[in-house]
């Protein structure tokens, strides 16, 4: 049955058999295991029916073996694999819920009371984890590979966030891509402390390793102590993350006794490769880090449409501020207004093109085709290539904002500030800053007579925003600085900040 279902990752497990796949607060499991218990995940989620036809599967589980087995479960039923977030608030879980279409949601019963007041809400089939679980006889569908796999949603600088649509073959091609040019084998042995819900922690870390028939270790949540501890404690390989997460190992390492430095340090010594992407890494932390450990990290480029583009090499001279040349199967140009490629030293938008590059923003293909040019996906990122490689220099819109390598819309925030009673007009920008990159910001003009402090606003916003996207600074203003159209110049109102 399995071999005739097409997904290749499916496939490669079966070949991984009895050895570790996934090890997780719950215990540690096999590539067989994770195979039972998918193709039982499946079979309960069809209850009855020959294949899902890719109808949207909402879920959340905490990080860990469930979260894998949930995700391969609704792959291997045909369904539409939709992450949510255990950090959003009720109103994010909802929109991403309704605007998928999801006939389902899953979660464990750590979230259950949450999403079963929405599923209630939405009416929407609900089922928690462990409903999954009893034997189920039946078989599974055929699944062609250019089937739609999963929608992870993503800030534009349109508002609201977006659902990116990735195909069974989109996610092949990007981890394979990956996998050659880092060099993954099965004796590979990753940690994961990234959200699940993310392009980053799902197929450059988990799907890379189960891929490769490596081992994955995923912490519940980013703990640096706990990361550092499980350095030492574990053979492990490789490291991915996020600029902030090396900021913050960083950070812990400078605060340990001298002894345990040392045997953090050594535990370094373990690893093969150290990878840092989702936003720029300041070489004041790659130079840290390296002094710290002895690795150069390795920095690649990628978004969510297109998985990743540009990486430095695995072997060979890793650049410190650039991102480096085109992965496998992906082509990368640099392009001016017009849409013409520029010269070499000429700063240009990045457009990409390759097998990896996601299929449509879910339901809005006027915003599908607007991205696309001759073929080519505009991401909206600015860089120049200078001695061979690429090097970001900025974005095209002062309205997306990448903190802690979480992107934001300025607008979507600037949207729900505004429904604040003591708000009259509001303007949010990406306030530059060593440890999150970016932090949100934002300028406020109060309705008369009307007081709100930073801490009041953050209070007001838990409910209605995900923490990464509520302000941590604020300026007061009484008017805004405009363009002749009306648009408020956000470079200047960087300056009050
Ligand atoms: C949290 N805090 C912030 C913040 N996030 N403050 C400012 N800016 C932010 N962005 C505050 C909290 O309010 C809290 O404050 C304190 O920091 C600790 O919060 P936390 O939630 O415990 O933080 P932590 O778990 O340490 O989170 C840091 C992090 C996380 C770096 C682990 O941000 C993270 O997981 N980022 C990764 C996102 C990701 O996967 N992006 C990839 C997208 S894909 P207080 O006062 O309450 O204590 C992509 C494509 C590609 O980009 O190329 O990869
Ligand atoms: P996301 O939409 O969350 O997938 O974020 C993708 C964006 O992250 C890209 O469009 C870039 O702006 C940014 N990004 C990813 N990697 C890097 C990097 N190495 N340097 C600078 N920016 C990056």
């Amino acid at each position: 049955m399995s071999s005739s279902e097409k997904i290749a990752l499916i496939s490669k497990a079966e070949e991984h058999g009895a050895r570790p796949a996934i090890i997780a607060s719950e215990g540690t499991y096999t590539y067989d295991q994770l195979l039972q218990r998918s193709r039982q995940i499946g079979l309960a989620l069809l209850d009855g029916k020959d294949d899902l036809g890719e109808a949207r599967v909402a879920f959340l589980t905490p990080r860990g073996f469930h979260y894998v087995a949930l995700q391969w479960g609704i792959w291997r039923a045909g369904g539409i694999a939709v992450p949510l977030c255990e950090i959003h608030p009720i109103s994010e879980l909802v929109y991403v819920i309704s605007d998928s279409g999801a006939s389902t949601i899953v979660a464990h019963p750590e979230f259950e009371a949450k999403l079963r007041v929405i599923a209630r809400d939405l009416d929407v089939r609900f089922v928690v984890t462990e409903d999954l679980l009893s034997p189920t006889r039946g078989s599974l569908p055929q699944i062609d590979p250019v089937r739609r796999a999963m929608i992870l949603y993503t800030s534009g600088t349109t508002g609201k966030a977006k659902g990116v649509v990735s195909t069974h073959l989109n996610i092949q091609a990007q981890v394979t891509s990956l996998v050659k040019a880092w060099g993954w084998v099965s004796e590979d042995y990753i940690l994961h402390v990234l959200p699940l819900h993310h392009v980053h922690g799902i197929i450059n870390v988990l799907t890379c390793a189960l891929w490769a028939g490596a081992r994955c270790e995923i912490l519940p949540r980013f703990d640096p102590l706990q990361t550092w501890q499980t350095f030492v404690d574990r053979d492990l390989t490789l490291f991915m993350a996020v600029p902030t997460v090396y900021v913050k190992l960083i950070e812990a390492w400078e605060a340990a006794h001298p002894q345990e430095q040392k045997l953090m340090q050594e535990a370094c010594q373990k690893f093969r490769l150290m990878v840092s992407g989702s936003a720029a890494l300041p070489v004041s932390v790659l130079a840290k880090w390296k002094a710290v450990t002895g690795h150069t990290i390795l920095e690649r480029y990628g978004m969510t449409e297109i998985g990743m583009a540009l990486s430095n090499p695995l072997r060979g001279k890793r650049l410190p501020g650039f991102v480096g040349t085109p992965l496998p199967q992906v082509e990368v140009r640099l392009v001016d207004d017009s849409g013409n490629p520029v010269e070499p030293g000429v700063t240009g938008e990045i457009q990409v093109k390759g097998p990896g590059v996601f299929l449509e923003y879910w339901q809005r293909p006027e915003e599908t085709k607007a991205s696309f040019r001759h073929g080519w996906f505009s991401t909206g990122d600015v860089a120049v290539v200078e001695k061979g490689m690429y090097r970001i220099v900025g974005r095209k819109s002062t309205d997306i904002i990448k903190t802690g390598g979480y992107k934001v819309s300025a607008l979507e925030i600037e949207e729900v500030l505004r429904a604040h009673p003591a708000i009259r007009e509001c303007a949010v920008i990406g306030i530059e800053d060593p440890e999150w990159g970016e932090r949100v910001g934002v300028a406020l003009n109060l309705h008369r007579g009307e007081n709100l402090t930073l801490e009041e606003l953050r209070t007001w916003g838990k409910k209605r925003l995900a923490p990464y996207k509520i302000p941590t600074r604020v300026v007061f203003v009484d008017d805004f600085p405009r363009n002749p159209l009306g648009k408020v110049k956000k470079a200047l109102l960087k300056k009050l900040f």
